[in-house]
């Protein structure tokens, strides 16, 4: 059997495909590099309690109220064979398949591009709490953020965030309550053997690591006891259900890395 050699460290992508004078550029950068820094660091201690424990997943949260409003901050590890993070974050950014995975949304629409990797959505949650619905206006961007040293097998990672903003003018108006959220996902791509080895890479060598940061801020008022019980359910489901379904689009597509 002949092999074959891949070099399959990805492409210097541009950072961002987002003008600097876009009048979210600062905004944007700042917020990913905050996430690309805490995400590196993985600084879960004993502050953290741990919600949810099956295999490689982790949930953790952290206790928290602002003016009486349960702002608990969320952070999930995962760690999942046979996909890339640029597989990984391509479909956990991609407003088209939103809908397929996310079981908490009644809606979703896209109401802006910024630039090629950068959209503005605006989505209705499910409702579920005795309390009036929630809803979302948040600018997403995709970021492949490269391994600075170019000789060593520093970390290279792929992020998407998904940050709120006050307003746009195709915003349609509602009686929603408007949530706050500063989400991100961060992931890792490792190749066993290592990217070095000359071989064919199949996805049996590949297993990403994914950290998951929530912040969310419900907006209004909602009993806290209905918030955390739906938090707890949530956020697993979704990790779960989301890290299936890259696996079952991909499975038989050529790897992404
Ligand atoms: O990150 C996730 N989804 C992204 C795309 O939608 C986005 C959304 C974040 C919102 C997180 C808080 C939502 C809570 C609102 C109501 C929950 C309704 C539950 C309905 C149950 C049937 O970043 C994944 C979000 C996972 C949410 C738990």
């Amino acid at each position: 059997n002949k092999l074959s050699i891949q070099k399959i460290k990805p492409p210097k992508a541009p950072k961002t495909s987002l003008s600097p004078k876009h009048k979210y550029y600062k905004e944007i950068n700042e917020v990913i590099a905050e996430h690309i820094k805490y995400a590196a660091k993985l600084d879960i201690d004993n502050t953290w309690e741990l919600i949810h424990d099956e295999g490689e997943m982790k949930v953790f949260k952290r206790e928290m109220e602002e003016d009486g409003m349960v702002v608990d901050p969320l952070k999930a590890v995962h760690t999942v064979k046979g996909i890339t993070g640029h597989e990984v974050c391509h479909y956990f950014w991609n407003p088209d398949v939103r809908m397929e995975w996310e079981g908490t949304l009644e809606s979703a629409q896209v109401l802006d591009w910024f630039s090629e990797d950068t959209c503005v959505c605006y989505q209705i949650h499910k409702k579920v709490w005795p309390t009036t619905q929630r809803e979302a206006l948040f600018w997403t961007q995709i970021r492949h953020v490269p391994n600075e040293d170019e000789d060593e097998d520093g970390p290279d990672y792929w992020i998407v965030c998904n940050y709120s903003i006050p307003d746009h003018d195709k915003c349609p108006a509602s009686k929603n309550v408007r949530i706050n959220m500063n989400v991100a996902m961060v992931c890792e791509t490792s190749m066993e053997p290592p990217s070095s080895h000359d071989g064919e890479i199949t996805r049996d060598h590949i297993t990403c690591r994914i950290t998951y940061a929530a912040n969310v801020n419900p907006g209004g008022w909602a009993p806290a006891s209905v918030l955390r019980a739906v938090y707890k359910r949530e956020y697993p489901k979704f990790l779960k259900r989301f890290t299936q379904y890259v696996m079952d689009q991909t499975k038989d597509k050529p790897i992404m890395f």
